[in-house]
């Protein structure tokens, strides 16, 4: 992938001030994103100097210059669960059934959790629920149902860094008939030790193409068990049959490389969490000369934007594994 020439596309300076809940915010990173009427939106992951985490929106024409709205989003209904949430961060957005999905993940007592809003036009969002069970993280809804159910891509907590939160070591697919509750179907992907995705977990929710699912993920090397290293990388699943892994990039497609993904709030850092793509056939297949817009927390600070197409990731998940 290639970094925008205007990278860190946002920083957070371009977030308003919302006093008294937010001024000088300290950071603006992992956006989910859409295309949603001729017009792109992010939903940013911002955290303010009391390191609350509150949810934005931002718009633009052209998915590179965006303006943040001064506004927190209220998820309608979030209230009305028993348990406490402190965070809700990293939104992954899906369009499914003409309407916009938020999955993301909710911090809580007993672990993380993930949770599930709704928005036809990103005015209002409505809360659907607490739709897991057991400590997991990186939930992305597909676009469509398969085989007569809808799927997600979710990433178990079952790992620990030195020192750090819970983090995973194997993508899980799981099914469920209303969006709400949710059966894990079994692993689908695993970390591959020594290399550069040890530990891993889904970046922007999976994409429908004529080859199979294509889904970019994040990966995380340990390295002398000092900084861990966040990189992107891509992997391609059966059209069919998502749970069969058909392809996966030998190496990672975005490193930390840029003074903004090497420094800040968590050192070397790229966690790709939106995906645009372009053009679709009239059945809804990205094709392969569409342009894909990647956006990405840097350094848990920034936003920045990658740019590649839909024929190139196809061809980085044919390299397949090393080890
Ligand atoms: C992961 C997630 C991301 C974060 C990354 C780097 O475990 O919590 O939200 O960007 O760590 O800190």
């Amino acid at each position: 992938m290639t970094r925008h020439p205007a990278n860190p596309i946002l920083t957070r300076a371009d977030v308003p001030d919302l006093p008294p809940l937010l001024t000088d915010a300290t950071s603006v990173f992992n956006p989910g994103a859409a295309k949603a009427g001729g017009r792109y939106v992010l939903m940013l992951r911002v955290q303010a100097r009391s390191r609350e985490t509150f949810t934005m929106v931002a718009e633009g024409r052209d998915g590179v210059r965006f303006a943040v709205r001064p506004e927190v989003v209220e998820l309608r209904g979030l209230g009305r669960l028993r348990e406490r949430v402190y965070h809700v961060y990293d939104p992954r957005v899906t369009r499914l059934e003409g309407a916009y999905y938020v999955m993301f993940a909710m911090d809580m007592d007993g672990g993380c959790g993930l949770g599930l809003a709704r928005t036809a036009d990103f005015e209002a969002f409505d809360f659907l629920g607490l739709v897991s069970s057991g400590d997991v993280r990186n939930g992305v809804l597909f676009p469509e149902k398969v085989g007569g159910a809808y799927l997600r891509f979710e990433r178990p907590n079952r790992a620990r860094h030195a020192g750090g939160p819970a983090t995973g070591t194997e993508v899980w697919l799981a099914e469920s008939d209303d969006l709400v509750r949710w059966r894990p179907r079994g692993p689908v992907m695993a970390g591959r030790f020594h290399y550069w995705d040890e530990y891993i977990g889904s970046g922007p929710p999976p994409v429908k193409t004529r080859r199979g699912w294509l889904h970019v993920y994040h990966g995380v090397a340990t390295h002398f068990g000092s900084s861990n290293i966040y990189q992107a990388g891509v992997a391609l699943f059966d059209l069919a049959d998502p749970s069969r892994l058909l392809g996966r990039s030998r190496g990672n497609i975005l490193e930390p490389r840029e003074p903004y993904e090497l420094c800040g709030q968590v050192p070397n850092v790229v966690f790709p969490s939106g995906m645009v793509v372009e053009d679709t056939d009239a059945e809804g297949f990205a094709l392969e000369s569409s342009p894909v817009k990647v956006y990405y927390g840097a350094a848990d600070t920034a936003v920045g934007l990658a740019l590649t197409t839909v024929g190139d990731l196809l061809a980085a998940a044919s390299e397949n594994e090393p080890g």
